[in-house]
Parts: C-alpha cells; structure tokens; sequence
C-alpha cells in the first residue's frame, strides 16, 4: 500500500488558490489512486512560524478542518488529522534539524520571502521550517506528496534529507514524490496578479477570494479583478498576468483547456467573460459552504479528528522508534 501526505498550515481563511492548488488535488487523488493511504493534516506547528492569535489560530483549526470536508474529502478514505496532536512530528522535526545544514534551509525561498516582511523578531521556526515539514511527509513514508508551485523548493530539501539520513544511518525513509497540478498550481492574486494569492499576506480582501466568503462578494471580487485595456481573452503570463490568472482559474474549476477557453471567448469583451467565469466560482463554493455551515460546529467533525489522529499516531510512533533505533539514541531495546 503506498502513501500520501499533504498538509495546509491555518494561518487564516483558506482561498481559492489553496483549494485549486491543494484541496482540489487532494479530492480528485482520493478518486483516482487506488492502493494509497492519505493522510491530510492542518499544520498548526507551521502556523506559529509566524505570530499567531491563540482564539483566531483555534478557530481556523477547526476551519480548515471542516473544510476538508466541505470540499469532498472522504474521511472513509482519507484519515484527516491535527499536526500538532502527533507529537512525533515535532520529534522527527529535531532529527531533521539534525540531518540538514543551516546553509540549506536559509536558501529556501520562502523564508527570504517571509522574512522580509516580518515586522518582529523572526523566530527561528521560520529558518528552519522545512525541518518540520520534511518530517511530516517521512514519518508516514509518503511516495506521494500533492502541493503547489511554491512548495517545490521544500520537497526538494525533504528528499535530501531523506536520501541523507538513509545513507548516514541506512535505509530508512521512503523518498517521496511532488505531484503538482498542471493547471492551477499557482493562483495569482486579483489585484496584483504578479504575485501569489495568499491567505497571510496583508493585502487588500479584494485580492483574494475566500472560500467562505460572501458569494455575492465573491462575484464582485472577480468582476473587479484586475485586467488590461486590450480586451482580448488570451493568455500570455508575461504581458497580460491578469486575464492569464483568470483563465487558469476558468480552467482548473471546468476542466475546459485554456485554449478552447480562448476560442470560446475571442469574440467577447472581458465584461461577459469575467460575468460567465464568476457563476462558475460561484457555482463551485456554494455547495462547499452550504457543507461547511452544516459541519463546521458538529459532533461528527470531532470524531472524524479523533479517528484520524489515532491511525496517524500508530504510523508515527513506530517511525519514530525505528529512527531513534537507527541513530543510536537511548538504550538497547
Ligand atoms: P501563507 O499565505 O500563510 O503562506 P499559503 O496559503 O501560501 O499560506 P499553505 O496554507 O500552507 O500556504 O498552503 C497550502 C497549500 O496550498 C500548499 O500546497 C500550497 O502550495 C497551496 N497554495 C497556496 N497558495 C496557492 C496559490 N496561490 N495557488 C496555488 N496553490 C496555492
Ligand atoms: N509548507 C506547506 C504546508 C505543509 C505541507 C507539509 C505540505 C506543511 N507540511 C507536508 C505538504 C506536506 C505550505 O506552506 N504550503
């Protein structure tokens, strides 16, 4: 049976970005691949890389979760849990810190990223951040590891950190695999399309859309995005980034390609195709919402965590022992 491990960090309300990018993968693979186990977690231990509030870092626990939920993830097939309530992974986090280089982590992009835009101190969590994460996916032998654009650089280091560790102390970690969308892997911002729509990053609401945002905010949202002046549906990154996001997003909710997308829409100003392209998002979330209201305050939420932290917590544990074993800590069992 292989694996595969995902995880979304509840830094604030999710966006469309993260469920094109992330969730929506995650729901399509839990279809798709059979003979895998998936474990999806919220990465609360990654969230306090940055200030957090402890009451709004709560409820976006509890958000994010029943999000998952919301947007077809199946807990039958899927065990959805709580970082933080493994302690292992914090655990296999130091032996990560003990396998990589401070060089390594401080080349992460991210980081530079995140760092300049840290107005207090910046925690040392946030350097070496891809220590965590890397123990997240091989406490579970992941072999497959859906994430978006920006997550690349960290699965890289995660892969050397495995093929490290199984060379210093022999054959220990599965190596996994990044699978990133073809379409949708990096959603831009509405406002600013030249850089990443983010659900952290202080910016103005009209640059991303949440997915429990208001739907008629939602269509207003897409109708004010920013576009050219040349009215032309067509995707060029380079010289049209807005309609180019646009179109993205078009394609990854219908699966039409983007260029029969063009071809549909050549004759049409951007009025009618910013009109046409919100009833889909809109059409997309309001299942999710009607979902996320239903679940969100339920039992059955609860007992869907408890269910998923058990099983990850058995994996984990028996890692975790192994790893010790290997490296020589503790006493002779
Ligand atoms: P932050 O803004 O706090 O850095 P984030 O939304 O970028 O958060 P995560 O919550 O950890 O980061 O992201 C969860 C998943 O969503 C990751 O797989 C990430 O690659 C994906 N993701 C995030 N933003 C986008 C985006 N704009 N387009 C596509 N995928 C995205
Ligand atoms: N670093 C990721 C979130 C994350 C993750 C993981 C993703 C933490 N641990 C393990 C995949 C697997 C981010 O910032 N998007």
């Amino acid at each position: 049976m292989k694996r595969l491990v995902s995880g979304i960090k509840p830094t604030g309300d999710l966006t469309l970005g993260n469920y094109i990018g992330a969730i929506k993968q995650f729901v399509n693979m839990q279809n798709e691949l059979i003979d895998t186990e998936f474990f999806i977690f919220i990465a609360d231990l990654h969230a306090i890389t940055t200030p957090q509030e402890r009451l709004v870092l709560r409820k976006n626990i509890k958000s994010i979760a029943a999000l998952y939920i919301a947007c077809g993830l199946d807990p039958e097939k899927v065990n959805i849990f709580i970082q933080s309530e493994i302690s292992e992974h914090a655990e296999l986090n130091y032996i990560m810190e003990s396998t990589l280089y401070i060089g390594e982590m401080e080349r992460m992009i991210q980081y530079k990223e995140k760092k300049e835009s840290q107005t207090e101190g910046i925690r040392t969590s946030l350097l070496t951040y891809p220590a965590l994460m890397a123990a997240d996916i091989l406490l579970y032998d992941a072999n497959f590891v859906p994430i978006g654009e920006d997550q690349k650089q960290h699965l890289e280091l995660t892969r050397t950190a495995a093929n490290r560790f199984n060379f210093l102390y022999g054959d220990t970690f599965t190596i996994p695999e990044g699978i990133i969308p073809k379409t949708g892997a990096r959603i831009m911002g509405l406002q600013n399309p030249e850089q990443k729509m983010s659900k952290s990053a202080d910016k103005s609401a009209k640059d991303y859309i949440l997915l429990i945002d208001d739907l008629k905010v939602v269509a207003n949202k897409i109708k004010s995005a920013v576009t050219d002046s040349d009215n032309l549906v067509k995707f060029d990154k380079e010289n049209k980034p807005g309609i180019s996001n646009l179109l993205t997003i078009f394609s990854a909710l219908t699966n039409i390609s983007i260029k029969d997308l063009e071809e549909k829409y050549k004759d049409s100003n951007y009025g009618t195709f910013k009109s046409d392209l919100a009833n889909v998002v809109v059409d997309e979330l309001s299942p999710i919402q009607n979902k996320y209201n239903e679940i969100i305050n339920s039992k059955e939420l609860d007992d869907i965590l408890d269910k998923g932290r058990d099983r990850a917590k058995l994996i984990a544990r028996r890692k975790l022992d192994k790893v010790y074993h290997k490296v020589g800590l503790g006493r002779k069992k």
